[in-house]
């Protein structure tokens, strides 16, 4: 491996400063290990230094969608409202990164470009984006599900004359929409919450959609000083249910089947929920993903919803998801099927007339040529494994996670957090776990103190590797792809099943048996001084 030797050697290296790469950091330096962290960006923050577009606003309430690792940092820190927005997320992150002083130990500017496992050393040999090296004993990917970008390869964007954006890689400046034309492509989370802010600014906004989306109303408010008081005072009770619920956070479950009421009754419970906000729709019945009958009656309540908001006949049908419902990540949103009802905003199907090219002035499908001044693309992400195989990682025999990935199984991993010819190499929220279907944060600090306390064991023991054994991953591999296979999810065309993207294989790779049980196999694996490893000193093989 080329590169010129800075001639550090860490005893951990971490990628990426997110929520992730933070509480590695901190829970590692307390284990006394000398760790640097690698992030690409200026600053802390992951997903929420890059997603600055307007309207970016998490979709999990946001006294779930932080930190409980620390009760002072919980209650030190005051949410303003339910769902909070991107600038108040990064401001919590930097928060957190200024409390525990983690800024000493991260290199911003700086990415990862290789890092190769040296078996004879048990190093990992690692080089930056400058052509220096550094080596380390552990390296720790926390470089989340949706950081590798998608921009569809549609001929013509060099020659547009315009600006042209990213949600994931947004500028810093503000970006002036007034007396502009702006053409958004893509419909989902993203796209959902920009275009309501977006079309009250421009002069006129075209929207290019692929798929119509089921999404519910956010319900988004202030919160008050009483549910604060409430919930900063039950913190032990929260953080406890928190980790024994099926989504990483408290949400009311519904009946085991929406088959078992009466239409009546389905009818008072949706309406419940759709008022409610956020994933309580999602949860009115359990069988929602399971049974294609029951979740016909869930898209049914939807669409008529929106059949109901949106005035326009022609949009309104255009607008009609007709996919399996939840089987696509619910986008929520304010005010979004509203937004349609303006005058200043278009609808295009690209399904029934595809875009062939970007032209200088704008965007043109099959039917026509759409000016523009800028162009967005809200056109998602190489979600979950996208990131991963991007990077050059090469664990034993030079071999890349790339590669690792290609067989015949597919993404194959053990519990999300480890793979075998990797030693030494461990992944915060990786593919396999539930993160990508669940609260994050949650499953980040289970995942973050899973590796502290198997590096703190392998410290105690002196032992310098450790390395799942193939048949631990391939059992695990089998056993998620069970569990997919029987969901609704696996049907539908999205970013949980790589579908979004050209070319990429057909296959879920995410834990779909909710956060809690997730978490308990992990401990398990801990408790039992992880039979399924490999464990070796230099020396000496330890244990098998
Ligand atoms: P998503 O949810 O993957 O949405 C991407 C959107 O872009 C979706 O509507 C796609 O249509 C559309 N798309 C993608 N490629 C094209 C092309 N070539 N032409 C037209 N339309 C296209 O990404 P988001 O960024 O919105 O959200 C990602 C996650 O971030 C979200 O789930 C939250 O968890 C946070 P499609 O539906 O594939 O037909």
């Amino acid at each position: 491996m080329e590169g010129k030797l800075e001639n550090i050697t860490f005893d951990a290296v971490v990628i990426g400063a997110g929520f992730s790469g933070l509480y590695m950091l901190h829970l590692l330096r307390k284990e006394g290990l000398k760790v640097r962290v690698y992030e690409k960006g200026g600053n802390v923050g992951g997903v929420w230094y890059w997603n600055r577009y307007p309207g970016a606003r998490c979709d999990i309430d946001s006294v779930y969608y932080c930190y409980t690792f620390s009760e002072e940092l919980y209650k030190e820190w005051t949410w303003s409202s339910r769902f909070a927005d991107q600038p108040e997320i990064l401001e919590y992150i930097n928060y957190v990164a200024d409390k525990f002083k983690l800024r000493d130990d991260i290199e911003f500017n700086t990415e990862i470009v290789s890092a190769q496992y040296n078996a004879e050393d048990k190093i990992w040999e690692i080089v930056k984006d400058d052509n220096t090296k550094v080596f380390a004993k552990y390296l720790i990917s926390g470089v989340g599900n949706l950081s590798a970008i998608n921009i569809p390869n549609i001929k013509g964007l060099d020659d547009f004359a315009g600006e042209w954006y990213h949600p994931g890689n947004w500028p810093h400046e503000e970006v002036n929409f007034k007396n502009k034309k702006v053409g958004i492509i893509g419909t989902g989370s993203s796209g959902i919450q920009m275009i309501p802010e977006i079309a009250k600014e421009a002069d006129h906004l075209t929207v290019f959609q692929r798929t119509a989306q089921y999404s519910v109303p956010a319900n988004n408010y202030k919160l008050s000083t009483e549910e604060i008081i409430k919930i900063k005072e039950n913190f032990n009770e929260l953080k406890k249910i928190m980790r024994e619920s099926r989504m990483g956070m408290p949400l009311d479950i519904g009946p085991s089947s929406a088959l078992d009421e009466s239409p009546e009754e389905r009818q008072k419970r949706f309406e419940k929920a759709w008022r409610k906000g956020g994933f309580s729709f999602a949860s009115t019945y359990q069988d929602l993903l399971l049974n294609e009958e029951s979740n016909e009656l869930a898209a049914d309540f939807v669409r008529e919803k929106i059949s109901s908001i949106v005035k326009d006949e022609n949009k309104s049908k255009k607008l009609m998801p007709t996919y399996l419902y939840g089987t696509k990540r619910q986008a929520l949103n304010t005010n979004y099927f509203e937004t349609f009802n303006r005058e200043n905003v278009s609808l295009i199907d690209v399904k029934e007339t595809p875009i062939q090219e970007i032209t200088k002035k704008g965007i043109k499908t099959t039917e026509k040529e759409y000016e523009v001044d800028i162009i967005i693309f809200a056109t998602g992400y190489d979600a979950i494994t996208g990131p991963l195989k991007k990077m050059d990682i090469r664990g034993k025999n030079g071999i890349t996670i790339k590669e690792h990935w290609t067989g015949e199984l597919g993404t194959r991993t053990y519990l999300g957090l480890v793979l075998s010819n990797f030693p030494n190499f461990f992944m915060i929220n990786g593919p396999q776990t539930p993160a990508a279907r669940a609260n994050a944060p949650v499953l980040i600090e289970e995942n973050v103190e899973w590796i502290s306390d198997c590096i703190a064991y392998l410290e105690e023991h002196n032992i310098d590797s450790i390395e799942v054994t193939q048949k631990a991953e391939q059992n695990w591999t089998n056993y998620c792809k069970d569990l997919a296979e029987k969901s609704l999810f696996i049907k539908t065309d999205s970013w949980y099943t790589g579908a979004n993207i050209e070319g990429k294989r057909r296959e879920a790779p995410i834990y779909f048996d909710g956060v809690d049980k997730y978490i308990q196999i992990c401990k398990d694996v801990s408790k039992k001084e992880y039979k399924e490893f490999i464990l070796e000193s230099k020396a000496e093989k330890v244990k098998k």
